[in-house]
């Protein structure tokens, strides 16, 4: 049985611990993942208008490139030096129009309805990616393809799988108080009213039930197809 029990180690940001392997992650762990389309496709919209469509194609034209980064879970576990292949957000938005930001927030929303929100300069932050490979292999199930949001700098919640649109808004969207808007991994934003530092140990013991109860629901949903 996989033991997700993670180790202190050096030059890991404030409260977090080492995983040596990528667990399959939810709040939701015991749904399995939505079934994982050939082809990525994404809508962007404003105020749910006018959307722009990001192909396949468009993703290829603008030049995936290899991108290195380590992994933070605001529930404490990371994995370091991760290979993503992808576009930086910011590329993909300019080459749909949206080189400034048309409304301050956007909510990015998976194929699995879940959603958060971002503010608009951590959304196009340089290290932000859409994401289709990890690990030279095409996004799966578990890792959230075709499509995901890689934003390093923030927990891991903000790095939506299975994206299928990005939405910007002119009000913040309303959202519980642990998906907060903000969740800068080097000022431990892991919650809207809480300092970071007081949830490390009851969210560090939620980590291995989770992922072994993720990982089983992984397993039953390809069983069902
Ligand atoms: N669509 C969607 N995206 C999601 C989640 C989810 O349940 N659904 N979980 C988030 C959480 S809490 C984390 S830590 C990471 C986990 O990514 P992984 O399953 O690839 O390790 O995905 C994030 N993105
Ligand atoms: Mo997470």
């Amino acid at each position: 049985m996989t033991r997700y029990w993670p180790r202190r180690a050096p030059g890991l940001p404030p409260g977090q611990r080492l995983l040596t392997v990528m667990p399959r992650f939810s709040d939701d762990p015991l749904r399995p993942p939505p079934s994982v389309p050939a082809e990525p496709s994404l809508t962007v919209s404003i105020e749910g208008v006018s959307p722009a469509h990001v192909s396949a194609e468009l993703l290829e034209r603008l030049g995936p490139r290899d991108v290195r980064a380590d992994f933070h879970c605001v529930t404490t576990w990371s994995v370091k030096d991760l290979r993503w292949r992808g576009v930086p957000l910011r590329d993909v938005l300019a080459a749909v129009g949206i080189e400034q930001a048309p409304a301050p927030y956007v909510v990015a929303r998976g194929a699995d309805r879940r959603w958060t929100a971002l503010v608009w300069d951590d959304l196009t932050a340089p290290d932000v990616l859409l994401a289709t490979h990890l690990g030279g292999e095409p996004l799966d199930g578990r890792h959230g393809g075709p499509l995901r949001l890689v934003a390093p700098s923030q927990y891991g919640y903000k790095s939506v799988k299975h994206l299928v649109s990005l939405d910007f808004r002119h009000a913040e969207p309303r959202a519980a108080a642990k998906l907060h808007l903000r969740a800068r991994v080097a000022l431990e934003e892991r919650h809207s009213r809480l300092p970071g530092r007081l949830l490390r140990v009851p969210y560090r013991l939620m980590i291995s039930p989770t992922a072994r109860l993720a990982e089983r629901s992984l397993h039953r949903g390809s069983d069902a197809e």
